[in-house]
Protein backbone atom coordinates (compact mmCIF):
# COMPACT_ATOMS: atom_id res chain seq x y z
CA UNK A 1 0.00 0.00 0.00
CA UNK A 2 1.81 3.48 -1.37
CA UNK A 3 0.84 6.28 0.43
CA UNK A 4 -0.54 9.15 -0.92
CA UNK A 5 -0.87 12.29 1.47
CA UNK A 6 -2.80 15.13 0.38
CA UNK A 7 -2.42 17.21 3.32
CA UNK A 8 0.35 20.72 3.81
CA UNK A 9 1.05 18.99 7.24
CA UNK A 10 1.48 15.05 7.18
CA UNK A 11 5.10 14.96 9.38
CA UNK A 12 7.34 13.23 6.68
CA UNK A 13 5.62 14.57 3.23
CA UNK A 14 3.35 17.57 4.67
CA UNK A 15 2.53 19.74 1.65
CA UNK A 16 4.83 18.17 -1.19
CA UNK A 17 1.52 16.79 -3.15
CA UNK A 18 -1.11 19.13 -1.86
CA UNK A 19 -1.54 20.22 -5.90
CA UNK A 20 -3.94 17.22 -7.19
CA UNK A 21 -1.69 16.75 -10.42
CA UNK A 22 1.23 15.81 -8.47
CA UNK A 23 -0.36 13.24 -6.28
CA UNK A 24 -1.36 12.02 -8.85
CA UNK A 25 1.89 11.96 -10.61
CA UNK A 26 3.47 10.55 -7.28
CA UNK A 27 0.65 8.11 -6.91
CA UNK A 28 1.22 6.88 -10.34
CA UNK A 29 5.06 6.51 -9.76
CA UNK A 30 3.72 4.35 -6.53
CA UNK A 31 2.14 1.83 -9.03
CA UNK A 32 4.86 2.02 -10.82
CA UNK A 33 7.39 0.74 -8.53
CA UNK A 34 4.70 -2.21 -7.10
CA UNK A 35 2.21 -0.83 -5.33
CA UNK A 36 -0.84 -2.65 -5.19
CA UNK A 37 -2.97 -0.04 -3.25
CA UNK A 38 -2.85 3.44 -3.30
CA UNK A 39 -3.94 4.76 -0.05
CA UNK A 40 -4.89 8.97 -0.30
CA UNK A 41 -5.45 10.73 2.74
CA UNK A 42 -6.30 14.24 3.13
CA UNK A 43 -5.88 14.58 7.28
CA UNK A 44 -2.53 14.60 8.58
CA UNK A 45 -2.78 12.38 12.24
CA UNK A 46 1.04 13.11 13.36
CA UNK A 47 0.74 14.19 16.99
CA UNK A 48 -0.68 17.16 17.75
CA UNK A 49 -1.74 17.51 14.08
CA UNK A 50 -5.35 19.70 13.96
CA UNK A 51 -8.43 18.33 12.37
CA UNK A 52 -10.40 19.56 8.68
CA UNK A 53 -13.55 19.90 8.27
CA UNK A 54 -15.21 17.42 5.63
CA UNK A 55 -15.25 20.18 2.90
CA UNK A 56 -11.24 21.15 3.19
CA UNK A 57 -10.58 17.55 3.03
CA UNK A 58 -12.46 16.23 0.22
CA UNK A 59 -11.48 19.10 -1.62
CA UNK A 60 -7.99 17.88 -1.16
CA UNK A 61 -8.36 14.29 -1.58
CA UNK A 62 -11.82 13.57 -3.89
CA UNK A 63 -9.80 15.00 -7.10
CA UNK A 64 -6.96 12.81 -6.60
CA UNK A 65 -9.36 9.68 -6.11
CA UNK A 66 -11.49 10.72 -9.37
CA UNK A 67 -7.42 10.46 -11.44
CA UNK A 68 -6.49 7.02 -9.54
CA UNK A 69 -9.60 4.47 -9.52
CA UNK A 70 -11.13 2.93 -12.45
CA UNK A 71 -7.71 2.44 -14.02
CA UNK A 72 -6.09 6.37 -13.66
CA UNK A 73 -4.00 4.81 -10.92
CA UNK A 74 -2.45 2.04 -13.37
CA UNK A 75 -5.59 0.05 -12.21
CA UNK A 76 -4.33 0.20 -8.68
CA UNK A 77 -7.10 -0.40 -6.18
CA UNK A 78 -8.06 2.90 -4.27
CA UNK A 79 -8.44 3.58 -0.90
CA UNK A 80 -9.51 6.60 1.28
CA UNK A 81 -7.33 7.30 4.21
CA UNK A 82 -10.09 9.08 6.27
CA UNK A 83 -12.86 8.86 9.26
CA UNK A 84 -15.63 10.74 7.47
CA UNK A 85 -18.22 9.29 6.38
CA UNK A 86 -19.01 12.01 3.69
CA UNK A 87 -15.35 11.88 2.57
CA UNK A 88 -15.59 8.44 2.26
CA UNK A 89 -18.96 8.50 0.55
CA UNK A 90 -17.31 10.68 -1.78
CA UNK A 91 -14.73 8.46 -2.60
CA UNK A 92 -16.19 5.62 -2.89
CA UNK A 93 -18.69 7.02 -5.29
CA UNK A 94 -15.69 8.12 -7.28
CA UNK A 95 -14.57 4.51 -7.51
CA UNK A 96 -12.24 3.78 -4.13
CA UNK A 97 -13.05 0.50 -3.05
CA UNK A 98 -11.31 0.44 0.72
CA UNK A 99 -11.95 2.88 3.69
CA UNK A 100 -9.27 3.07 6.29
CA UNK A 101 -10.32 4.63 8.72
CA UNK A 102 -7.58 5.31 11.28
CA UNK A 103 -10.56 6.11 14.53
CA UNK A 104 -11.83 2.08 13.75
CA UNK A 105 -15.64 3.98 13.50
CA UNK A 106 -15.35 5.57 17.03
CA UNK A 107 -15.32 9.22 14.89
CA UNK A 108 -18.44 8.82 12.98
CA UNK A 109 -20.25 5.37 13.68
CA UNK A 110 -22.05 5.68 10.92
CA UNK A 111 -19.54 5.38 8.87
CA UNK A 112 -20.07 1.91 9.09
CA UNK A 113 -23.76 1.53 7.80
CA UNK A 114 -21.91 3.00 4.70
CA UNK A 115 -19.41 0.58 4.81
CA UNK A 116 -21.84 -1.90 5.40
CA UNK A 117 -24.16 -0.46 2.05
CA UNK A 118 -21.12 -0.25 -0.42
CA UNK A 119 -19.57 -3.60 0.66
CA UNK A 120 -16.14 -2.03 0.54
CA UNK A 121 -13.02 -3.49 2.29
CA UNK A 122 -12.48 -1.69 5.78
CA UNK A 123 -9.15 -1.47 7.62
CA UNK A 124 -9.94 -0.70 11.35
CA UNK A 125 -6.80 0.73 13.22
CA UNK A 126 -6.10 0.82 17.08
CA UNK A 127 -5.38 4.52 18.27
CA UNK A 128 -5.32 5.40 21.97
CA UNK A 129 -6.90 8.49 22.43
CA UNK A 130 -6.55 10.86 19.80
CA UNK A 131 -3.70 12.72 17.66
CA UNK A 132 -4.00 15.39 20.09
CA UNK A 133 -2.99 14.09 23.04
CA UNK A 134 -2.13 10.60 22.09
CA UNK A 135 1.88 10.67 22.74
CA UNK A 136 0.97 11.63 26.32
CA UNK A 137 2.29 8.67 27.96
CA UNK A 138 0.28 6.18 26.88
CA UNK A 139 -0.42 3.14 28.72
CA UNK A 140 -0.92 -0.57 28.88
CA UNK A 141 -1.36 -3.86 30.73
CA UNK A 142 -0.28 -5.79 28.06
CA UNK A 143 -0.17 -3.53 25.11
CA UNK A 144 -0.83 -7.19 22.64
CA UNK A 145 -3.06 -8.33 24.30
CA UNK A 146 -4.96 -4.09 25.12
CA UNK A 147 -4.68 -3.93 21.18
CA UNK A 148 -6.34 -7.33 20.22
CA UNK A 149 -8.91 -7.04 22.71
CA UNK A 150 -9.90 -3.45 20.97
CA UNK A 151 -9.66 -4.75 17.28
CA UNK A 152 -12.11 -7.81 18.62
CA UNK A 153 -14.47 -5.70 19.89
CA UNK A 154 -14.19 -3.27 16.79
CA UNK A 155 -15.32 -6.49 14.24
CA UNK A 156 -18.05 -7.07 16.31
CA UNK A 157 -18.99 -3.94 16.25
CA UNK A 158 -19.11 -3.24 12.35
CA UNK A 159 -19.97 -6.72 12.11
CA UNK A 160 -23.21 -6.12 14.25
CA UNK A 161 -24.03 -2.67 12.06
CA UNK A 162 -23.92 -4.89 8.58
CA UNK A 163 -20.19 -5.11 7.34
CA UNK A 164 -19.38 -8.70 6.29
CA UNK A 165 -16.19 -9.76 8.45
CA UNK A 166 -14.41 -10.74 4.97
CA UNK A 167 -14.50 -7.56 4.33
CA UNK A 168 -12.60 -5.73 7.24
CA UNK A 169 -8.77 -6.04 8.31
CA UNK A 170 -7.48 -4.77 11.35
CA UNK A 171 -4.24 -2.71 12.46
CA UNK A 172 -2.17 -2.62 15.24
CA UNK A 173 -2.07 1.43 14.88
CA UNK A 174 2.02 1.80 15.22
CA UNK A 175 2.68 5.56 16.34
CA UNK A 176 -0.64 5.88 17.59
CA UNK A 177 -0.53 6.21 21.38
CA UNK A 178 2.27 4.39 21.70
CA UNK A 179 6.32 4.32 23.38
CA UNK A 180 8.57 3.24 21.18
CA UNK A 181 8.89 -0.11 23.41
CA UNK A 182 5.03 -0.54 22.93
CA UNK A 183 5.80 -0.44 18.75
CA UNK A 184 8.85 -2.70 19.15
CA UNK A 185 6.70 -5.29 21.33
CA UNK A 186 3.68 -5.02 18.69
CA UNK A 187 5.83 -5.91 15.91
CA UNK A 188 7.68 -8.30 17.51
CA UNK A 189 4.71 -10.18 18.63
CA UNK A 190 2.23 -9.18 15.87
CA UNK A 191 1.31 -13.17 14.94
CA UNK A 192 -0.79 -12.58 18.04
CA UNK A 193 -3.25 -10.50 15.75
CA UNK A 194 -4.09 -13.40 13.48
CA UNK A 195 -5.96 -14.94 15.85
CA UNK A 196 -8.49 -12.25 15.19
CA UNK A 197 -8.63 -14.09 12.11
CA UNK A 198 -8.64 -11.12 9.68
CA UNK A 199 -5.73 -9.67 7.08
CA UNK A 200 -3.46 -7.58 9.23
CA UNK A 201 -2.33 -4.03 7.67
CA UNK A 202 1.25 -2.70 9.27
CA UNK A 203 2.03 1.08 8.75
CA UNK A 204 5.74 2.09 10.19
CA UNK A 205 6.61 3.94 7.47
CA UNK A 206 9.69 6.74 8.65
CA UNK A 207 7.30 6.55 12.18
CA UNK A 208 9.16 8.65 14.95
CA UNK A 209 9.95 5.18 17.02
CA UNK A 210 12.65 4.50 14.18
CA UNK A 211 14.14 8.32 15.08
CA UNK A 212 14.00 7.80 18.35
CA UNK A 213 16.39 4.20 17.77
CA UNK A 214 18.53 5.73 15.52
CA UNK A 215 18.54 9.72 15.39
CA UNK A 216 17.58 9.69 11.89
CA UNK A 217 15.72 12.42 10.82
CA UNK A 218 12.26 11.99 9.09
CA UNK A 219 13.51 11.96 5.72
CA UNK A 220 16.27 9.44 6.10
CA UNK A 221 14.66 6.47 8.00
CA UNK A 222 14.37 4.07 5.37
CA UNK A 223 16.65 1.72 6.32
CA UNK A 224 14.70 1.76 10.04
CA UNK A 225 10.93 1.35 7.75
CA UNK A 226 12.20 -1.24 5.78
CA UNK A 227 13.53 -3.39 8.66
CA UNK A 228 10.59 -3.41 10.50
CA UNK A 229 8.17 -3.80 7.48
CA UNK A 230 10.40 -7.17 7.25
CA UNK A 231 9.73 -7.98 10.24
CA UNK A 232 6.30 -7.74 10.39
CA UNK A 233 5.28 -9.56 7.26
CA UNK A 234 7.41 -12.66 9.02
CA UNK A 235 5.17 -12.04 11.40
CA UNK A 236 1.87 -12.52 9.50
CA UNK A 237 1.28 -8.57 8.46
CA UNK A 238 -0.68 -8.64 4.98
CA UNK A 239 -0.62 -5.15 4.17
CA UNK A 240 2.78 -3.20 4.54
CA UNK A 241 1.52 0.77 4.20
CA UNK A 242 4.63 2.71 3.02
CA UNK A 243 5.61 5.84 1.30
CA UNK A 244 9.11 4.44 -0.20
CA UNK A 245 7.27 1.34 -2.55
CA UNK A 246 10.58 0.57 -4.69
CA UNK A 247 12.63 -0.28 -2.09
CA UNK A 248 10.36 -2.25 0.31
CA UNK A 249 9.38 -4.30 -2.67
CA UNK A 250 12.99 -5.50 -3.26
CA UNK A 251 13.18 -6.56 0.62
CA UNK A 252 9.99 -8.30 0.44
CA UNK A 253 10.70 -10.31 -2.82
CA UNK A 254 14.24 -11.23 -0.76
CA UNK A 255 12.88 -11.81 2.38
CA UNK A 256 10.10 -13.93 1.10
CA UNK A 257 12.30 -15.85 -1.16
CA UNK A 258 14.52 -16.64 2.15
CA UNK A 259 11.57 -17.54 3.91
CA UNK A 260 9.52 -19.66 1.58
CA UNK A 261 12.05 -21.57 -0.63
CA UNK A 262 9.12 -22.94 -2.84
CA UNK A 263 8.31 -19.67 -3.41
CA UNK A 264 11.84 -18.84 -4.36
CA UNK A 265 12.32 -21.73 -7.08
CA UNK A 266 9.32 -20.58 -8.57
CA UNK A 267 10.55 -17.32 -9.16
CA UNK A 268 13.95 -18.18 -10.38
CA UNK A 269 12.02 -20.95 -12.59
CA UNK A 270 10.66 -17.77 -14.26
CA UNK A 271 13.64 -16.16 -14.44
N1 LIG B 1 -0.52 5.88 9.74
C1 LIG B 1 -0.75 7.13 9.31
C2 LIG B 1 -1.93 7.45 8.61
N2 LIG B 1 -2.85 6.51 8.35
N3 LIG B 1 -3.58 4.27 8.49
C3 LIG B 1 -3.39 3.01 8.91
N4 LIG B 1 -4.32 2.08 8.66
N5 LIG B 1 -2.26 2.65 9.61
C4 LIG B 1 -1.28 3.55 9.91
O1 LIG B 1 -0.29 3.16 10.56
C5 LIG B 1 -1.45 4.90 9.47
C6 LIG B 1 -2.64 5.23 8.75
C7 LIG B 1 0.28 8.19 9.57
O2 LIG B 1 1.20 8.27 8.54
P1 LIG B 1 1.22 9.34 7.36
O3 LIG B 1 0.01 9.21 6.50
O4 LIG B 1 2.49 9.25 6.64
O5 LIG B 1 1.22 10.74 8.12
P2 LIG B 1 0.11 11.82 8.42
O6 LIG B 1 -0.95 11.17 9.25
O7 LIG B 1 0.87 12.91 9.16
O8 LIG B 1 -0.46 12.28 7.11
Amino acid sequence: MGIVNVTPDSFSDGGEFLDAERAIAHARELAAEGADILDVGGESTRPGAEAVDAEAELERVLPVVQGLAGGGGAGRQVSIDTSKTAVAEAALDAGAEIVNDVTALRAEPELTGLCADRGCELALMHMLGDPRTMQEDPRYDDVVDDVKAFLAERIEFAVGEGVAEERIWVDPGIGFGKTVEHNLELTRRLGELRELGRPILYGSSRKSFIGKLTGAEVGERLGGTVASNVIAAANGADVLRVHDVAPMRQALTVAEAILDPERAAAVADRA
